[in-house]
């Protein structure tokens, strides 16, 4: 603020003693042992891993704080529009690694810690993931904050501040077993701003008063106030000084009077019980991923999220002393899903209830400002809120809502009267018992852009689930913008090896920013020395997680074997048990063979990973088939090292970055027209890996990009899916024969006591098969017999991998920004260089 700031002739000596940047090993070096020695209070008789990890942490947070604070200067002083990013999920990962090459500086601090006897990677590998998401989704915005600073877009995150991320995954005799994952000790990552904070109200009601000119407004009482905490996480991009912000929040007691009332009645303990009440806001990561359930406290977390972040904007923007009509030209909003939504209602209640401007025109500026992005089809994961919950817990907003839906069906009435079912179907209410608020039709009513997260994906929105809202809005309101994922993490960081054989032959790391360069590596496909290089770098990822699988389970697999993956969070809808069904035929196949015979077969390891939301069981069960047939296939020394099932317990981000370079085949299997677009087939393909898919999702225009001849598809299309279920659900279905076999070993109790299994076989056998796992199977096993025989012949192999990294180039997240940015924000990138 002005009164803050200091006074011009003092500017010169602030300037010189500003912080410096260390640029060479021994001022790195300098910079650690300072920290070592005062920051941690430690000395060099007791620097552990942990401290020396502390250290470089440190030394390299006061280097992106020093360009984090010019970064936030010259966006303020340019003001020129910015974007913020509303997620209640970013799936993070570790920050010391990325933070030393984004800023380019990781060689330097490899040599200061040599200097001083440490290895760089005992100290990387301390670091504690961040797990704040669930799966894709929240990886998505990880990564978008990796590209707009890359990209230098004036950007914001905001999100929660969960004491708790995703919980930490046991395997307890087979069973998954949630652990809470508190993550927050000896995190340098992040600075508490208790400067900023935001009181956020709940409950209470909504009184009518009349203003000056005999105008009747609302004035929300509301019942109770959090308080809200700002805390910064400092994003830096890659080969640029443009460090962004993620602005988390964190919950506590309002320190209003309200609360000293109860300690001066001398109610100590009410008081603090009141905080650890609060507290809980923003206490845990909610565990389902594609699964509402209409808890409360998530409807809660969620307006405590909205409303400080839109007061922050707000408050922003109101320094700038601009009209409330040039808001739409200042600020863009993204929607990552509808967890965010009630932000709409939110900024549509600050201009008419507390800034005094008509319906229509807040209206205009709240829908010139939101984009929505939809990330499923899912019709279970559609939020929809009670309208007694609502009601009770934000009052205001719920009367705000009826207001949007009454206004929107009026409109929409005109242009098709007389369809009272398009009307209810349209309506934000849908008239169950109770009432349920639909947030995706808010969220689509509150935005000028509704975007899916691939093509296949995009289309099945508007031809299903949103189909009356395009006949209303006309296609336009409706956009594709196919995901992609960073370079920098998920090539440079995790495969440094590739990353510098392909800038040896490209003559330096321009891809990285440039993905599309890639292409210039199809030239090497036959050129020897480079095909050994790339198929040597592949067999050193491949021991690396080998070592990773004997630390992890105590398993040994032969690095030669083909290493078939599938890591991601474990559900019906990608189908892990057809790949364990699959599996399971593979060992049957195995046994009824002669020794002859199996002299010929290519050996295999299945991996899996992946965690399962704590109450869905038949996720849960697939984990204790994985774990059952496992136990069975690695100690039957008939098959030795020709088949071996391994599950990776508490898979994340770390361990994708070693999973993800390692893998020679990896599965995206799920029924077509389900997965809305998967993005760890994008990091496998960019990795070298192959992949067996269906034709769902960014498969389709993976293939697309690589060839059809590169990748294994096989399933039913997404066209067809509904007329299966359709006959299924009329009693036309049989079971596979191959998968019969599978069954029958199952029942027999080769892999344990049946009855754990049964309610997994039943939904297929007996009820309905909704994941089309029989239809499918046939075609799953004929594509992995084919598989097989390609793997034979390496050299075609290697062949196919370098092309299909080479043709990668559209997958990069920067290319998805850049969308972003020009179709849904209209934002220009602002160089933050001098
Ligand atoms: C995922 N969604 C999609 N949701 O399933 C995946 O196809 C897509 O690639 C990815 O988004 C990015 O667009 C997803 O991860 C969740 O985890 C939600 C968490 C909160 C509850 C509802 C599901």
């Amino acid at each position: 603020s002005v009164e803050a700031s200091i006074p011009e002739g003092l500017h010169e000596a602030w300037r010189k003693h500003s912080a410096t940047e260390f640029t060479t090993k021994d001022e790195f070096a300098k910079e650690f042992v300072r920290h070592i020695e005062t920051t941690l209070a430690r000395s060099l008789y007791n620097c552990d891993e942990l401290a020396a990890y502390s250290g470089t942490a440190l030394a390299f947070r006061d280097r992106l704080i020093i360009e984090w604070n010019r970064t936030q200067q010259r966006q303020t002083f340019t003001d020129q529009k910015r974007v913020y990013y509303l997620s209640l999920e970013f799936l993070m990962g570790r920050a010391l690694d990325n933070a030393m090459l984004n800023v380019g500086m990781k060689d330097v601090a490899r040599d200061g810690l040599a200097d001083l006897g440490l290895r760089i990677e005992d100290a990387i590998t301390q670091e504690h993931d961040a797990a704040l998401g669930n799966g894709g989704l929240g990886r998505l915005a990880a990564c978008f904050l990796d590209s707009m600073a890359t990209l230098n877009y004036p950007a914001w995150g905001y999100g929660l501040r969960y004491r708790y991320g995703i919980f930490k995954q046991e395997i307890v005799n087979g069973y998954q077993m949630e652990i809470p994952d508190y993550w927050l000790d000896n995190n340098p990552w992040e600075f508490p701003r208790h400067d900023i904070t935001v009181d956020i109200q709940f409950y209470g009601h909504v009184a009518k008063y009349q203003d000056e000119n005999g105008k009747v407004c609302n004035s929300w009482e509301a019942g109770e106030t959090v308080q809200a905490v700002a805390y910064d996480v400092p994003i830096p991009g890659y080969g640029t000084k443009t460090t962004n912000n993620l602005r988390l929040w964190s919950s506590k007691a309002s320190s209003g009077e309200f609360d000293f009332q109860k300690f001066n009645a001398g109610d100590y303990e009410s008081a603090v019980a009141d905080q650890q009440i609060a507290e809980t806001i923003s206490a845990v990561l909610y565990p389902n991923d594609n699964l509402e359930r209409g808890k409360e406290l998530r409807l809660k977390q969620q307006y405590f999220w909205c409303a400080a972040s839109l007061y922050d904007i707000v408050r922003r923007f109101k320094k700038t002393r601009r009209a409330w009509s040039e808001f739409p030209d200042q600020v863009a909003i993204q929607l990552n899903d509808t967890h965010p939504t009630l932000a709409i209602i939110e900024l549509q209640r600050i201009l008419i209830d507390l800034e005094g401007l008509e319906w229509e025109e807040a209206w205009r500026i709240v829908t010139g400002t939101f984009g929505y992005t939809n990330h499923t089809v899912l019709p279970e994961a559609l939020e929809k809120w009670s309208v007694p919950l609502m009601q009770n817990l934000l009052p205001r907003h719920l009367q705000i809502i009826y207001d949007v839906n009454l206004f929107f069906l009026q409109s929409v009435e005109k242009r098709f009267p007389k369809d009272r079912e398009m009307l209810s179907r349209v309506s934000v209410i849908e008239e169950s018992h109770p009432k349920m608020v639909r947030m995706a039709h808010i969220a689509i009513i509150g935005s000028h852009k509704v975007n899916g997260v691939a093509e296949l994906h995009s289309d099945l929105i508007k031809t299903t689930i949103f189909k009356d809202f395009v006949k209303i809005y006309g296609p336009d309101r409706f956009t594709n913008v196919t995901n992609g994922i960073t370079p920098r993490r998920w090539l440079h960081q995790a495969n440094p090896s590739l990353s510098a054989l392909i800038a040896e032959k490209l003559g330096g790391y321009g891809f990285l920013t440039d993905l599309t360069l890639l292409d210039k590596l199809e030239a090497y496909v036959d050129d020897k020395i480079f095909r050994q290089e790339w198929s040597d770098i592949k067999a050193k990822n491949k021991l690396r997680l080998a070592k990773l699988i004997k630390d992890l389970t105590g398993y040994s697999v032969n690095p030669n074997s083909l290493f078939d993956v599938q890591v991601k969070r474990i559900h019906e809808y990608k189908r892990q048990q057809l790949n364990i069904f699959g599996v399971i035929h593979r060992y049957l196949s195995l046994k009824a063979m002669t020794p002859e015979q199996r002299k010929k077969v290519v050996p295999r390891v299945s991996i899996f990973g992946g965690k399962a939301a704590p109450g869905y069981w038949m996720a849960k069960s697939i984990i204790y088939l994985i774990n059952s047939v496992a136990a069975v296939v690695n100690k039957d020394e008939e098959i030795g090292d020709l088949l071996k099932v391994i599950f990776i317990e508490d898979y994340n981000v770390s361990k994708a970055e070693i999973i993800c370079p390692a893998s020679d085949l990896s599965e995206h299997i799920s029924t077509a027209g389900t997965e809305a677009s998967g993005t760890s087939n994008m990091k496998f393909v960019l990795n070298g890996g192959l992949i067996i898919g269906t034709c769902d999702g960014a498969n389709i225009e993976i293939t697309r990009e690589i060839g059809e001849q590169n990748i294994f598809l096989f399933g039913n299309l997404a066209e067809d899916v509904e007329d299966l279920r359709h006959r299924h659900f009329y009693g036309d279905f049989q079971l596979d024969p191959l998968l019969k076999r599978v069954f029958d070993a199952i029942k027999a109790g080769t892999f344990g006591d049946p009855g754990s299994f049964a309610s997994l076989l039943s939904s297929i056998e007996e009820h309905g098969d909704y994941y089309l796992v029989s239809d499918d199977f046939n075609s799953y096993i004929t594509t992995h017999d084919m598989v097989d025989k390609e793997f034979q012949n390496q050299e075609e192999w290697l062949a196919k991998s370098i092309t299909s990294v080479a043709r990668m180039g559209f997958f990069s997240m920067d290319r998805v920004t850049n969308e972003y940015a020009d179709s849904i924000w209209n934002i220009e990138p602002l160089d933050i260089e001098d």
